[in-house]
C-alpha cells in the first residue's frame, strides 16, 4: 500500500474539483485530486456551455482564462421564441453591461488540467474505486483501489466534487443530511452538429410540441436540444427525425430555421432539481453537482459549482493562513443562499418554457401570458437578465 499526505483530498476532476485544486494552489495549500475516469474522457465530455459573468471574472482572476478570452463568445442578449416569433432580452442593457460567455465546459476542464499539470499538481486519473474513511474524526483519508493495489491519501479535509452519482454524498451517514428533490416529466435530447451557428445568440423556444433550444460551441459547431419524454430511446431518433423536429419547433415566421450539419454527438439528459442540506458533514465538504442539481434550462450548474469552490477555497485559506475556522463553519450556509436562488430561477425557466402534458387549458394560457409579459415588460425582462448573467457572488 502506498500512502500520501496532503492538506485537502479532492474527489472528482470536473469543473468543481479542478478549480478548487487550482485555487488552493494559489493560496499555497496542497491537494490531491482523485478521478475514476481517464483524462481524455474528462476533456471530451460535452456538457454545459454558458458561463456567467462572475465565473468568467473568477477564471480570469485565477489566471486560467487566456484561451477563454480568445475563443469564448461573449453574448449580450438571448432570444425567447413564442409562436414562431423571436423576442430579444438585452442582457447587458438590463444589467449594467454584464454578459454571459459561451465556452464549453470541456474547454474549461482542459484549461484547468493543463494548468494543474504545469503547476505539477497531484491529479490521479483512472484511479480505481475511491472510498472515504474516518470522515467524522480529525484525520480523514481517501482510499483508492485498482487491481488489488491500494493507495491511501491522508488529509485534513475532503472535498466531495464527484458529481451527482459520486461516492462522497452516499458516504455520509443516513439521516445526517436532508435532500430536497423535484423531478420533471420530460428530458432533453441534445445534439452537437457540425454546422456554423446562423444566429448570434441563444434561442429558447416555447412550442406546442415541446421546448427547443438553439445554442452553439464555436464558429463551426451548433448545439441543439429538444424536449422529449424521459424514457425516450435515443435509437428511435434518427438524424433525419431530429432535424425535422428541430425545424418544426425552431423555425420562425421570418423564415429562419437552423442550418443542418453532420451530427457529431447525441444523448438524452434527464431533468431534476436537487439540494442536499447542509453541504458538509464532519471533515467532508460537498461542492457542485455532488450537493445540488438544477435542470439545465437556466444554464446554472457549472456556474454554481464554480461559486461553491470559490467560497470553499477562501474558507480553507482563512483556516490555514489566519487560523480561523469561522468561514469553514459558514461554508454550507453561504453556498445554500445562492444555490436556492439558482434553484428557483432554473425551476421557473423550466416551468415557463416546457410543455407539461398534464397542464390544463387554463394553465397553458397562463404560461403563454407569462411569456408575453416577459417579452413585453422591461421590468420582467430585467429580472430574467439579472439571474441569467448571474447574481453577485456575495449573494
Ligand atoms: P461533474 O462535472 O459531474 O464532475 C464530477 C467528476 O467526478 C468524477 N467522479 C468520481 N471521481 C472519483 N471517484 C468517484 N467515485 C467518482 N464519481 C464521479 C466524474 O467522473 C467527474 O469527472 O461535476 P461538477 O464538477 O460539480 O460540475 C458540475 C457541472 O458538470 C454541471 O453542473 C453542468 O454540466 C450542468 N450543465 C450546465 N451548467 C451550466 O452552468 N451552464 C450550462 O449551459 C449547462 N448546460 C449542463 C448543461 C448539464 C447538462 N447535462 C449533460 C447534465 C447541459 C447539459 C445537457
Ligand atoms: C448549452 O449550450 O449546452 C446550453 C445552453 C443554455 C442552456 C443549457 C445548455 O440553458
Amino acid at each position: 500500500m502506498h500512502r500520501t499526505q496532503t492538506q485537502v483530498g479532492i474527489v472528482g476532476a470536473g469543473p468543481a474539483g479542478l478549480m478548487l485544486s487550482h485555487l488552493l494552489q494559489l493560496h499555497g495549500i496542497h491537494s490531491v485530486v482523485l478521478e475514476t475516469r481517464s483524462r481524455q474522457y474528462c476533456e471530451e465530455r460535452i456538457r454545459a456551455g454558458v458561463l456567467e459573468q462572475g465565473s468568467v471574472d473568477m477564471l480570469r482572476s485565477a489566471g486560467v482564462a487566456s484561451r477563454l478570452d480568445k475563443e469564448g463568445m461573449r453574448h449580450e442578449g438571448i432570444e425567447l421564441g413564442l409562436n414562431r416569433v423571436r423576442h430579444r432580452i438585452p442582457l447587458s442593457e438590463l444589467t449594467n453591461g454584464k454578459a454571459v460567455t459561451v465556452y464549453g465546459q470541456h474547454e474549461v476542464v482542459k484549461d484547468l488540467i493543463a494548468r494543474r499539470i504545469a503547476d505539477r499538481g497531484d491529479m490521479r486519473f483512472e484511479c480505481g474505486t475511491v472510498s472515504l474513511h474516518a470522515i467524522d474524526g480529525p484525520r480523514p483519508f481517501l482510499r483508492c483501489e485498482r487491481e488489488g493495489e491500494a493507495d491511501e491519501i491522508h488529509c485534513d479535509y475532503i472535498a466531495g466534487c464527484d458529481g451527482f452519482h459520486g461516492i462522497s454524498r452516499p458516504s455520509i451517514p443516513d439521516g445526517a443530511l436532508t435532500g430536497y428533490e423535484r423531478t420533471y416529466p420530460f428530458a432533453w435530447l441534445g445534439i452537437l452538429a457540425e454546422a456554423p451557428p446562423t444566429r448570434e445568440e441563444l434561442l429558447y423556444m416555447y412550442h406546442d410540441r415541446g421546448f427547443a433550444l438553439y445554442s452553439m460551441r464555436s464558429p463551426a459547431l451548433t448545439r441543439l436540444y429538444l424536449q422529449c419524454r424521459p424514457d425516450e430511446d435515443i435509437d428511435d431518433w434518427s438524424d433525419d427525425r431530429i432535424w425535422s423536429e428541430l425545424h418544426t419547433r425552431l423555425g420562425c415566421a421570418d423564415g429562419w430555421r437552423p442550418q443542418e450539419g453532420r451530427v457529431l454527438q447525441k444523448g438524452i439528459t434527464w431533468m431534476r432539481s436537487y439540494v442536499i442540506e447542509p453541504m458538509q458533514y464532519g471533515r467532508v465538504y460537498l461542492a457542485g453537482d455532488a450537493a445540488h442539481i438544477v435542470p439545465p434550462t437556466g444554464a446554472k450548474g457549472m456556474n454554481l459549482a464554480m461559486a461553491d469552490v470559490r467560497v470553499l477555497a477562501e474558507a480553507m485559506r482563512a483556516c490555514y493562513k489566519d487560523n480561523s475556522s469561522a468561514r469553514l463553519e459558514q461554508y454550507s450556509a453561504v453556498c445554500l443562499r445562492r444555490v436556492w436562488k439558482a434553484q428557483r430561477f432554473s425551476w421557473w425557466m423550466t416551468s415557463l418554457l416546457h410543455r407539461f402534458e398534464d397542464a390544463s387549458p387554463f394553465e397553458r394560457r397562463l404560461q403563454i401570458a407569462e411569456l408575453e409579459y416577459l417579452t413585453g415588460s422591461r421590468a420582467a425582462a430585467a429580472s430574467l437578465a439579472e439571474n441569467y448573467v448571474g447574481l453577485p457572488m456575495e449573494c
